[in-house]
């Protein structure tokens, strides 16, 4: 079997995420398309490092992303640093002509994601952007449904995420609430994975107006360690301003047509990982809300009269990704899963020489539509969204 070598940027959450999904996937997906090999894994310091590669399973490890980058027995570069670093380490991996899949979202601006997306474009290369939600099961059993026409045509979109890990004032200035190193707020941090499924399940969003919001805007430092999602400071110590959007709405018009909203904060008591979906089309309406993520929610046009409404379908072997995962339906699929299905659709892609989607396009795509959001919510106009083709996309 084919072995790729990858080596990852970031041992952090999404290292963790990762590691796991490379050791996984081909348990899952066999016979494989590729067997990954866990090469390198770099952090901060080689203490970081080294703790993250004996605890992950990495062969090896380095405090130099760009020595690893620059390695010849590399073969794949995965992005899981903060997003400041995304480009930088993109544009490097591809000029090394390395594949890359980068986190979401590509990049803190539209601009850097699209001088991303070049790169890779001229290079050649094999991009993802981690939008794993998609790989859900039942995200892909909605977009089956929309696909075969068993919804009709589309007439809205209602999507949210909602969370409520920074709800306390006292909860601490995680690299999340910092404009230099996320860029945005929950627009990109959040907001960005409803993009994506707004543009996976309907189509290309053609213009938005929004309001975004700011309600926290400080918050108690760090003492180091790891970032900290969440939790409460009880000392009062020093604070840091918070220079990002805690929550943006969006009223939202596709291009084909179809309408819709969009809604994102972190600071939704009771809420956790709500990412939902309402789907109305002339033939009947899809639901999904994450915190079920087994569940899909129909109702059909044609259901007899008496019996109309929604009913529950289950994921399980029969609908997408099935056969690879669990033999029952609802045996439980969690956000692990998702993630070894996104590692599969990589490598496969590395395997075969073909492309992926979500790809670096659709990245740069998303980082407009999120880029727009932003310019409404400080000019409370209507803002076009370009595409991605578009040589004036963005200002430079
Ligand atoms: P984190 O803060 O937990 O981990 C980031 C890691 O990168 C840390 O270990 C840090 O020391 C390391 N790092 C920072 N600078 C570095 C450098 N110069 N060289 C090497 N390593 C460096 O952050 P987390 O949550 O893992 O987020 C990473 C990325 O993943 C972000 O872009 C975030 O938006 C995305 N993310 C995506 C999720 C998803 O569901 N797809 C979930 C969580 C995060
Ligand atoms: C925090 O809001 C976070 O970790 C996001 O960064 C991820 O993208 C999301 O999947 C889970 O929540």
């Amino acid at each position: 079997m084919q072995e790729i070598n990858i080596a990852m940027i970031g041992g952090g959450f999404m290292g963790k995420a990762h590691s796991l999904a490379y050791a996984a996937m081909p348990m899952f997906f066999w016979p494989s398309p590729a067997r990954p090999i866990k090469k390198i894994i770099v952090d901060v310091t080689d203490d970081l490092a080294r703790t993250a590669a004996e605890r992950y399973s990495w062969d090896g490890y380095s405090s130099s992303w760009r020595d690893v980058v620059n390695d010849p027995g590399i073969d794949v570069i995965d992005i899981a640093t903060p997003n400041n670093l995304h480009a930088e380490i993109a544009i490097a991996a591809a000029e090394a002509g390395k594949h890359i899949i980068c986190e979401k979202p590509l990049a803190p601006t539209a601009s850097e994601a699209r001088r991303m997306y070049e790169a890779a474009q001229k290079a050649g290369v094999v991009t993802a952007v981690a939008f794993n939600y998609r790989r859900t099961p039942a995200v892909a059993l909605a977009k089956k449904y929309i696909d075969e026409g068993a919804i009709g045509t589309i007439l809205n979109f209602r999507g949210t995420y909602l969370q409520d890990w920074s709800a306390d004032p006292n909860s601490p200035l995680s690299w999340r609430f910092q404009k230099d190193i996320a860029g945005s707020g929950a627009v990109g941090d959040i907001g960005s994975h409803v993009v994506d499924l707004a543009r996976y399940l309907v189509g290309e969003i053609s213009e938005v107006t929004s309001l975004v919001s700011n309600f926290i805007p400080d918050r108690p430092l760090q003492s180091g360690g790891f970032d900290a999602l969440g939790g409460s400071s009880t000392s009062d110590g020093p604070r840091g301003a918070v220079d990002v959007d805690d929550e943006a709405m969006s009223l939202i018009k596709f291009r084909n047509g179809a309408v819709g909203s969009l809604e994102a904060t972190r600071n939704a008591w009771g809420r956790n990982n709500y990412i939902t979906f309402e789907i109305h089309g002339t033939e009947g309406s899809i639901f999904f809300n994450y915190e079920n993520r087994d569940e899909l929610q129909v109702a059909f046009k044609n259901d007899r009269a008496d019996r109309r409404g929604f009913r529950t379908v289950y994921t399980g072997p029969n609908t997408p990704y099935g056969e690879s995962l669990w033999p029952i339906p609802a045996l439980g699929i969690g956000y692990s899963e998702t993630k070894i299905i996104e590692a599969h659709d990589f490598l496969k892609a590395v395997a075969e020489g073909g492309t992926v989607e979500p790809n670096f396009a659709d990245g740069y795509q998303a980082a407009l539509v999120d880029d727009a959001i932003l310019e409404s919510g400080r000019t409370g106009e209507w803002v076009r969204v370009p595409d991605v083709t578009d040589p004036n996309a963005t200002d430079d």
